[in-house]
């Protein structure tokens, strides 16, 4: 079926549903679907979102982006639908996408693996996705037609780059380096990039990577294990958050233990460094100095994924993967430009 027609029965399918249901109201909960006049709507582009979840502030920026980007008012019937952090509801999701005949799925997957079956069935039904933020693992990668997001493992190796230039000015020998790392939730391509950047670093450098363990992105995770490897270790003198509400979870545990948060680690202090750069609270913390670096982790891709829907639409095939410049956040002064595969960055404060 081409697009147009099957925007058209799409719609026609939509509005019999609410029809039948003598409903013309247009938002249920979390799934907001555009049903008002509809018989002049076939202009609109159907468009079903499968957000993985509500973990961060990194998440909510990102799904505030993706729905005032997919407004009615800019022609897009959005069909919303928080998977509430189990791939089963992202699953489930997009079977429904598929049933409403959807004439694009945007998903942000939750982790990696185990999509195959479902993006076929898109396939099959001739629907077009996109993945938003990380990534799918499919041997066939004609399963989607494009993916919008970060360089994860580029951002943990600027991290890493900016830590072995610090602590190299302060003339802090590697294997003084002890490192935590409170990881993302596994199996994501954010956690994946950011972890790998990091223990290749540290093998590479001869730091001591003392233990690897996931926060699951949240504050409060973050709190409990950082908790729970103070009490194990007592050398830690960094602490590598995989996002920025780890990060405020894990400044907390450290405080709560007695401790000070800062770069001075020659004399006690214990550095946290962190990803995103979306939190306010964060960004305060980066200017204070309780976080010493924050690679910047971008979440407004509604518009970019609007750009892949439009060259789509237009018949031109985009790039398979689009990747987003960014930036890293420091108000040391003493480290002002990284190198990271090879490209300078200029070190900006928060
Ligand atoms: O860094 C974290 C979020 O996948 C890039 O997920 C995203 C990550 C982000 O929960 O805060």
């Amino acid at each position: 079926m081409n697009n147009f027609i099957k925007r058209v029965a799409g719609l026609l399918l939509i509005s019999s549903i609410f029809i039948g249901c003598g409903n013309s109201a247009t938002t249920t909960g979390e799934t907001s679907i555009n049903t008002e006049e509809d018989t002049k709507a076939d202009s609109y582009i159907t468009v079903g979102f499968s957000q993985l979840g509500a973990e961060s502030d990194w998440r909510s920026a990102n799904t505030d982006s993706m729905l005032s980007t997919f407004s009615e008012e800019k022609g897009y019937s959005l069909i919303y639908k928080n998977g509430q952090q189990k791939q089963a509801n992202q699953i489930t999701a997009i079977r429904m996408f598929i049933q409403q005949e959807v004439d694009y799925i945007v998903l942000a997957p939750a982790t990696e693996d185990g999509w195959e079956s479902v993006l076929s069935e898109a396939r099959d039904a001739e629907i077009p996705v996109i993945l938003v933020d990380r990534k799918v693992n499919a041997a066939d990668k004609n399963l989607y037609s494009c993916w919008v997001g970060s360089d994860f493992e580029l951002e943990g190796i600027k991290m890493a780059s900016w830590i072995k230039a610090y602590t190299e000015g302060k003339g802090i020998a590697p294997e003084d380096i002890h490192i935590v790392n409170i990881q993302g939730s596994i199996g994501s391509t954010a956690q994946i990039g950011r972890t790998r950047g990091l223990a290749n670093a540290a093998r590479e450098y001869g730091w001591d990577l003392m233990a690897e363990v996931s926060g699951d992105f949240t504050e409060t995770k973050g709190r409990e294990v950082t908790d729970a490897l103070l009490k194990r270790f007592n050398n830690i003198n960094i602490v590598y958050c995989e996002n920025d509400n780890e990060a405020i979870g894990a400044i907390d545990a450290i405080e709560s233990a007695g401790k000070k948060v800062g770069s001075d680690i020659a004399n006690g202090e214990i550095m946290v460094v962190s990803f995103d750069g979306v939190n306010e609270k964060a960004l305060s913390y980066a200017r204070e100095g309780k976080i010493s670096c924050i690679a910047e982790c971008n979440p407004l891709h509604g518009p970019r994924v609007e750009a892949l829907i439009k060259a789509l639409e237009a018949g031109t095939t985009p790039d398979k993967f689009n990747y987003v410049d960014e930036k890293i956040f420091s108000s040391i002064p003493d480290v002002r430009s990284i190198v990271a595969n090879g490209k300078e960055y200029m070190v900006e404060a928060p």
